[in-house]
C-alpha cells in the first residue's frame, strides 16, 4: 500500500470554489486538502472555472453551472444543463484516471454516483447533505448496494436519513484551530450562531434566554427578513442582540467571551461546524439532541443535550454551565476535530477502499 497517495478531489457544480456558493463543501475541501497534504498524499483539486482555494492549485473546468439541490423538491427529476460544468469535470477525471489512486466526489449531484461503475480508478463520494431527493436517494442507494465502502458522510445521524448508514463511512468535520483562542473567564453573555432562518429555531433561544435572564448574542447571515422581523416584534430587544454576519477571527472574539453556545435546530444538521468552532474557544454547547450536534456535544461534560424543543430544557442547562470545564471543551476539539484528525479519517476511508478492491 503506497504511503503517499494520488488523490483527485472534484468540487461541488454549484458555484466555483471561494464564491461561497458551496456553503460547507468549500470549507470541507480546503481543510481536507491542506490535511492530507500535512500527511504527504499528492492532491490535486478539480473545480468550475473562477476557482480559488488558498493557495491550492486547481484544475479550472469551463462550462454551465448546475442548479443547486436544497432548494428543488424531492420528486424534481435530474437536470443536466447544456455544456454541463458537471459532465465536463468528470470527463477529465475519466481520461486523467490512471494518474490516481482514488478519486472523491464532493458533488451532491446524480451524474458522478451514476459513474462510478463506469471507472477503473475507485470513486469515492462525500456526501455533504441528508436526504432531498428521490433520484439522488437513488443514486446513492446503487452505490451502497454495488460499492459499499465508498460513501461517506459527515454525521451517522445524516447517512441515516438515506436509510443505508451502515454503507458509510463517517467521517465528521475540522476546522483550524490556529484561528480559535481559548477563553478561560467568559462574560456572562450566551451565543447563537447560524444562518437567520426558520430551520434554525432563534424564536427557542430568545425565549430561554429571556426566561433565564442572560444576555444573548446573535451572529450570523441574516437570511430570512420575514422571519427575523416576525422575531423583533415577538422579542423586542432582539434587534440589539444581532451582531451581524462576522468573518471568523472577529467571530471568534466574541463567541469566546460567551459562557455557552446555544444551538436550537429545527431541522436534522448533517454537521454544525458553530458547535465545534465553540468547543475550541472553550465555549460548552448546549444543543437540543438532534442531527449533528447530538453527534458532537459530550452530555455534561462539554456541553448539554436537550430534548428536542424543550425551552424549558435549555433553561436548566444555562442554569448547569457552571458544572462544565471550558478546558474539556477545547481539548475536545483538539482531540477530535484538527485538521490532522480529520486527514486521518479520510486517510483510512482511501486504505479501506484500497484494501477491498
Ligand atoms: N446542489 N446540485 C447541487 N450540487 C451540490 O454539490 C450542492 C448543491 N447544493 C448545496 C451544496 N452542494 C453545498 O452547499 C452543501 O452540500 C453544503
Amino acid at each position: 500500500m503506497p504511503s503517499s497517495l494520488r488523490l483527485l478531489l472534484i468540487s461541488t457544480p454549484v458555484g466555483p470554489l471561494g464564491s461561497g456558493l458551496g456553503g460547507g463543501v468549500e470549507l470541507t475541501l480546503i481543510n481536507v486538502v491542506q490535511g492530507l497534504r500535512a500527511r504527504g498524499h499528492q492532491v490535486t483539486v478539480l473545480a468550475p472555472e473562477g476557482s480559488q482555494l488558498g493557495t491550492v492549485p486547481i484544475v479550472q473546468i469551463p462550462g454551465q453551472l448546475q442548479p443547486t439541490a436544497h432548494t428543488q423538491g424531492r420528486n424534481t427529476p435530474i437536470t443536466i444543463p447544456d455544456n454541463s460544468v458537471l459532465g465536463n469535470m468528470w470527463r477529465y477525471a475519466q481520461r486523467q484516471q490512471d494518474q490516481f489512486d482514488v478519486i472523491v466526489n464532493f458533488a451532491y449531484d446524480w451524474l458522478p454516483f451514476y459513474l462510478t461503475e463506469f471507472f477503473c480508478t475507485p470513486v469515492a463520494h462525500f456526501v455533504t447533505m441528508g436526504s432531498l431527493s428521490d433520484a439522488m436517494d437513488g443514486a446513492i442507494d446503487q452505490v451502497a448496494q454495488d460499492y459499499p465502502n465508498r460513501l461517506g458522510a459527515y454525521t451517522r445521524t445524516q447517512a441515516e436519513t438515506f436509510g443505508v448508514a451502515d454503507a458509510f463511512a463517517i467521517l465528521s468535520s475540522a476546522i483550524d484551530l490556529d484561528l480559535y483562542d481559548f477563553c478561560a473567564s467568559p462574560g456572562n453573555a450566551l451565543a447563537w450562531l447560524g444562518r437567520i432562518s426558520p430551520e434554525k429555531g432563534l424564536e427557542d433561544a430568545l425565549e430561554a434566554a429571556a426566561m433565564a435572564q442572560a444576555p444573548l448574542k446573535i451572529l450570523g447571515k441574516l437570511e430570512d427578513a420575514d422571519y427575523w422581523h416576525r422575531l423583533c416584534d415577538r422579542f423586542p430587544g432582539a434587534a440589539d442582540c444581532y451582531l451581524g454576519f462576522l468573518p471568523t477571527h472577529e467571530l471568534q472574539q466574541v463567541l469566546r467571551q460567551c459562557r455557552a453556545l446555544v444551538m436550537t435546530p429545527r431541522w436534522v444538521e448533517a454537521f454544525g461546524n458553530v458547535a465545534i468552532e465553540a468547543l475550541a474557544c472553550g465555549v460548552p454547547v448546549i444543543a437540543y439532541a438532534r442531527g449533528g450536534p447530538a453527534e458532537i456535544v459530550q452530555s455534561g461534560k462539554t456541553g448539554w443535550l436537550v430534548p428536542p424543543d424543550d425551552v424549558q430544557g435549555l433553561v436548566d442547562a444555562i442554569a448547569a454551565i457552571d458544572r462544565l470545564d471550558r478546558r474539556a471543551c477545547r481539548l475536545q476539539a483538539e482531540t477530535d476535530y484538527s485538521l490532522e484528525a480529520l486527514a486521518i479519517r479520510f486517510e483510512q476511508w482511501f486504505y479501506t477502499i484500497l484494501s477491498t478492491r
